[in-house]
């Protein structure tokens, strides 16, 4: 290593330990160990500005291993990024940019939450496909408007954690030649070696997952490692993984190479004996040598010359294609195309009814007949999840394929396609939907059953946190999912997404809510939006009869009412269970009973609703009512009040036919009727 690389590497090195020193909480060991092949990235390789973080055609970084946070920090002030030494000195404090992982939106340079370990490793692998599909819908011949690379640095805890072996996977199968990761393998995690508990081959299994891999023994080789990303960006079709040998803790006499390097400062004597060490000067601390600081620098105007070549490109491109260049403004500034909704469908009454998720499956390829940039799939269930989007194309790597994909979807087979079969990876799928939003230019969904959503939850968690603009849709949505028994039918999830902050948790109750319920996930950019569906038939609402589906919006309406005057009871259900309530309040109605239905498919979107029009619906003064829904009865005390009865499921379901098991289990119109009535008895014995 030259004098100079070791001088601007000990400088993240010692920046990170001294923000960690200062704010005396964070994990040293990991930038210590790996400021050499972050080094060489950040000056060598990575196409950024730090000026305009946000600029479309920027390589992607993501630090999978969050808790190096420190590391990254460092990177964005020495670059020039909008990071001040001041902010680096209040890391990890209260309403400070630089907060203990990194977290998306709070520091500008940072492309994604991360800390969980694995996620950003499947967050990656979203935004390469992300770039693969940009890049084949918009580049044309001599005009390369998309042309980055994703770039992350994952640990021995990431490359341990199932999802991002369901990402690599994947990524292998797609081959995702844009994708370059460097792995620090530094043995060591938080509790001990990685000899008690990770022994496998990492660099064969990635071998094995069709990734192209390189291994470095010496991860303070500099050149090597410039060598071999140069390598990685030359193999354009398989991933890279490098595998680079580094030591945590690097530097500390005491504490390199022991796991107590890993997540505690390393206190103020180690911090001196680590800086004399390394030929450092102990004091002033954050000491930044300036001959350093102007290297790092230099991405300034780089970054600026960068975007500048890249904006002229655009210029020409736009030129040449003036509809792509509309296009390109309109994915990329997620502005919805005007009349992108006229084709949903309007669907007439009917008894019979249709599943929500066959109404679904049309209310989406209505949507994206107009919408271009809707892209996703699911989890090896398009058949039964109805999330094809017809004739527009399978999402795989060029080469053989015969154009279909058994059973789903058929069409062209290239990166073009939007149809995404993510396999059976379904927390590999909600984290590169993650990716994806990350990335920008689309609007990605992901389906799967209501039960495995269990599967997705971490993934769909930090989405939540990121504010991601993703779309899940969740079928097949309680007990009535019927002979698969009660392995695949939900009974907490609906409760279990709807205590997610952020997540807009919408269960419509017939086809016409469905559609609703698809223009709020179209249209709420604030957020993920997870729409659960029925497996069967539902009656389609009357609604000449019972109000407009338009209700959905405000997350609870009034679906009819006995007037005139106020109800002495409200039925308040989800939906399946609202044609039960519209049932009973035929016959309560009929027995002279003044009775409510509100259908409450979204408690998000209500609690959003002035305090008015909640009180409207749900009369403080009316505290008789009941809620129904199929999956367990915690929390809706919250809207049927102390004296309210709730009628759902708190135990598993049951192998049988679905009408069974409604029935075993009490969502009948006699058995509501029936808790109805003692209700009001109850009330009148007071
Ligand atoms: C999903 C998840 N599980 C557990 C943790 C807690 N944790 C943080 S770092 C870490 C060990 C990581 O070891 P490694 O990835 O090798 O990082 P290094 O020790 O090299 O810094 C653990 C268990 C976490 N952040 N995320």
């Amino acid at each position: 290593m030259k004098d100079f690389d070791g001088l601007c590497i000990n400088t993240l090195r010692m920046l990170s330990v001294d923000m960690i020193q200062q704010a005396n909480s964070g994990h040293p060991g990991m930038p210590m160990g790996a400021a050499p092949m972050a080094y060489v990235l950040w000056t060598q390789f990575l196409r950024h500005n730090p000026n305009h973080p946000k600029w479309p055609d920027r390589d992607r970084f993501v630090l999978s291993a969050g808790h190096g946070s420190a590391l990254l920090y460092s990177l964005l002030h020495l670059t020039g990024y909008d990071l001040s030494v001041e902010d680096l000195k209040r890391f990890r404090q209260w309403g400070s940019k630089t907060p203990g992982h990194p977290e998306y939106r709070e520091t500008p340079g940072v492309e994604c939450t991360t800390g969980p370990l694995g996620q950003g490793f499947g967050n990656g692998v979203g935004m390469a496909m992300a770039e693969r599909f940009l890049a084949v819908r918009f580049n044309r011949p001599g005009h390369e408007i998309v042309h980055h690379y994703t770039y992350a640095i994952v640990s021995d805890g990431d490359l341990m954690e199932g999802v991002a072996s369901e990402a690599a996977s994947l990524a292998g199968h797609l081959r995702l030649g844009k994708l370059i990761y460097l792995y620090d393998n530094n043995s060591m995690t938080l509790a001990g070696e990685t000899r008690l508990t990770f022994t496998e081959d990492v660099c064969k299994r990635f071998e094995a997952y069709g990734w192209h891999v390189q291994r470095i023994d010496d991860g303070n080789q500099v050149e090597a490692i410039s060598k071999a990303i140069t390598a990685a960006q030359k193999e354009t079709v398989r991933p890279s993984l490098i595998s680079i040998r580094t030591h945590i803790g690097y530097g500390s006499p005491r504490k390199q190479d022991t796991f107590e390097a890993h997540g505690s400062p390393l206190g103020t004597e180690e911090v001196t004996a680590t800086k004399k060490n390394l030929g450092w000067s102990v004091e002033p601390a954050f000491y930044i040598p300036e001959e350093a600081l102007a290297h790092f620098r230099k991405a300034l105007p780089q970054g600026a010359q960068l975007e500048e070549e890249w904006k002229a490109n655009l210029e020409s491109y736009g030129k040449a294609f003036p509809e792509l260049r509309k296009e390109w403004d309109q994915w990329t500034n997620s502005i919805l195309p005007e009349g992108w909704d006229k084709d949903i469908p309007a669907f007439p009454p009917d008894l019979k009814g249709l599943a929500t998720r066959a109404a679904g499956g049309q209310v989406m390829n209505a949507v994206a007949s107009h919408l271009n940039f809707l892209v996703g799939g699911s989890a090896d269930l398009n058949p039964s999840t109805n999330t094809v989007l017809k004739g527009k194309g399978n999402f795989q790597p060029p080469g053989p394929g015969d154009g279909a994909i058994q059973g789903s979807v058929s069409g062209s087979w290239g990166y073009e396609g939007v149809n995404m079969a993510f396999g059976v990876r379904e927390h590999a799928m909600a984290s590169t939907l993650s990716g994806m939003a990350l990335h920008g230019g689309l609007l990605p969904f992901g389906s799967t059953f209501l039960i495995f959503s269990d599967y997705m939850r971490p993934a769909i968690r930090l989405a939540a946190l990121m504010k991601l603009h993703v779309i899940y849709i969740f079928t097949h949505d309680s007990i009535a999912v019927g002979e698969d028994g009660p392995t695949h039918q939900p009974v907490e999830q609906l409760f279990s997404l709807r205590a997610i902050p952020g997540l807009t948790v919408i269960r419509p109750a017939d086809a016409n809510e469905t559609a609703e319920a698809w223009k709020i996930a179209v249209e709420n950019k604030k957020g993920p939006t997870a729409i659960i569906l029925t497996r069967q038939n539902v009656p389609v609402i009357d609604r000449g009869r019972f109000s407009p589906a338009m209700g959905l919006r405000k997350g609870a309406y009034i679906l009819s009412d006995s007037s005139p005057g106020k109800p002495e009871v409200i039925l308040i259900a989800t939906g399946s269970e609202v044609h039960l309530a519209l049932e009973v309040h035929e016959k309560l109605h009929a027995e002279g009973i003044k009775t409510r239905v509100v259908s409450m498919p979204s408690w998000e979107l209500f609690e959003q609703q002035p305090e008015k029009y909640r009180q409207e619906v749900l009369p403080p003064d009316v505290t008789q009512r009941v809620s129904i829904e199929a999956g367990v009865t915690l929390g809706w005390h919250r809207y049927v009040g102390r004296e309210g009865e709730i009628i759902g499921i708190d135990h598993f379901g049951a192998s049988a036919p679905g009408n069974i098991l409604l029935k075993e289990f009490g969502f009948t119109s006699e058995n509501i009727l029936h808790r109805v009535r003692s209700l009001l008895t109850k009330k009148k014995g007071k």
